[in-house]
C-alpha cells in the first residue's frame, strides 16, 4: 500500500472514531471500547478491501460484513454513514425509538447483513452465507468479526468446524484481540490460551496483524484472500478504547459514560490525531 492510501485510510479510521464518540455523546452509556478497537479494520474493509456498491447496497455481488460482536454496532454505523448509506442526521438519533440505528445491528439499516448481538452466532450466519454464495457461483466474500470474549461461546466452534469441513475459502473471520471483555480482562474471566493454535487445529489458516496498522490489516486480508481450500482467520492485535488516552485498555469504557469533561477531552484527542495524519 502506498503512503497516500495509508494516510487516507488512517484518516477514515479517525473519522469513524469521531462519529462513534458523537453518537455516544455526554452522560449516556455507549460501547466505546470494542468499537474503537475496530476503527482501522472497518476503514480498510469498507474503503479498500471489500467490494461495496455505494449506489446499490443490496447489489447481489457485494461482499458481506457481519459484526458478530454486535454490541460494537456504532463503529459499523459510523462506516456505513461515511459510505453514504443513510443521512448523517441518523447518527444523532442513534438508540432512540424513532431513529434508524438501534443498539445492535438490524436488517432495517442499509449495509447491515445480519441481526447480531447475541454473541457466538455471527460465524454460523457467515458459514451459511458463504455456502450459499458458493452454490450460486457468486464471487462475493463473507467477512465476520468476532470478539475475544466471544470466543467462549460454544456455537462459534461448531461454526469453525463446519467452515473448514466445507472448505469455505470465501470466508474470512477476524478476531478483535483487544484482551478485555465486558467487565475485565478476558484471560481472568474465561481464559482460552493459544487461540491461534486452536483455530489452526480446527482447520483454519491463521495469521496475526497489528490491528491499528491499516497497511498490515490490508496485507492480512490479501493473504487471507489467497488461501485456497480452507477459511482464514485474521487475529487483530488491538487496544480496547484505542484513540482516547484515559479509555485505552480500561474495561469501564466497554459500555461506559463520558461526562462533559471527559467527552471534551476525548474529542480533542481524536481531533489532534486526525490533524496529525
Ligand atoms: C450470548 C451473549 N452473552 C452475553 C452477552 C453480553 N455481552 C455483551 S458484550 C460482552 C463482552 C464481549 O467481549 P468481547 O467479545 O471481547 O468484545 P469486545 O471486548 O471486543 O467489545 C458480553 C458478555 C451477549 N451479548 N451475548
Amino acid at each position: 500500500m502506498n503512503e497516500a492510501k495509508r494516510r487516507e485510510l488512517q484518516a477514515v479510521a479517525h473519522q469513524l472514531r469521531c462519529n462513534v464518540l458523537e453518537m455516544i455523546g455526554i452522560g449516556k452509556a455507549g460501547h466505546w471500547g470494542g468499537s474503537s478497537s475496530l476503527a482501522e479494520t472497518l476503514a480498510v474493509l469498507y474503503f479498500h478491501a471489500m467490494r461495496v456498491d455505494r449506489a446499490d447496497p443490496k447489489n447481489p455481488e457485494r461482499d458481506r460484513l457481519l459484526l458478530s460482536k454486535g454490541h460494537a454496532a456504532l463503529i459499523q454505523y459510523a462506516a456505513l454513514c461515511e459510505l453514504g448509506y443513510f443521512p448523517r442526521e441518523e447518527l444523532k438519533r442513534v438508540k432512540s425509538l424513532d431513529g434508524l440505528l438501534q443498539g445492535h445491528p438490524d436488517l432495517t439499516v442499509p449495509g447491515i447483513e445480519a441481526v447480531t448481538g447475541s454473541l457466538g452466532q455471527g460465524l454460523s450466519l457467515g458459514v451459511g452465507m458463504a455456502l450459499a454464495l458458493r452454490l450460486d457461483k457468486n464471487p462475493a466474500r463473507v467477512f465476520v468479526i468476532m470478539g475475544d470474549g466471544e470466543q467462549s461461546e460454544g456455537q462459534l466452534w461448531e461454526a469453525a468446524m463446519a467452515a473448514s469441513n466445507f472448505k469455505l475459502d470465501n470466508l474470512t473471520a477476524f478476531l478483535d484481540w483487544n484482551k478485555i471483555q465486558a467487565t475485565g480482562r478476558t484471560e481472568d474471566i474465561f481464559s482460552i490460551p493459544a487461540l491461534d493454535a486452536k483455530w489452526r487445529a480446527f482447520g483454519w489458516d491463521v495469521l496475526t496483524v497489528d490491528g491499528h496498522d491499516v497497511a498490515a490489516i490490508a496485507g492480512g486480508i490479501e493473504q487471507a484472500r489467497a488461501v485456497r481450500g480452507r477459511p482464514a482467520l485474521v487475529i487483530l492485535d488491538t487496544v480496547k478504547g484505542k484513540g482516547v488516552s484515559f479509555a485505552e485498555d480500561v474495561a469501564t469504557y466497554h459500555n461506559g459514560i463520558f461526562d462533559e469533561t471527559r467527552f471534551t477531552q476525548a474529542m480533542q484527542e481524536l481531533a489532534a490525531r486526525k490533524e496529525a495524519v
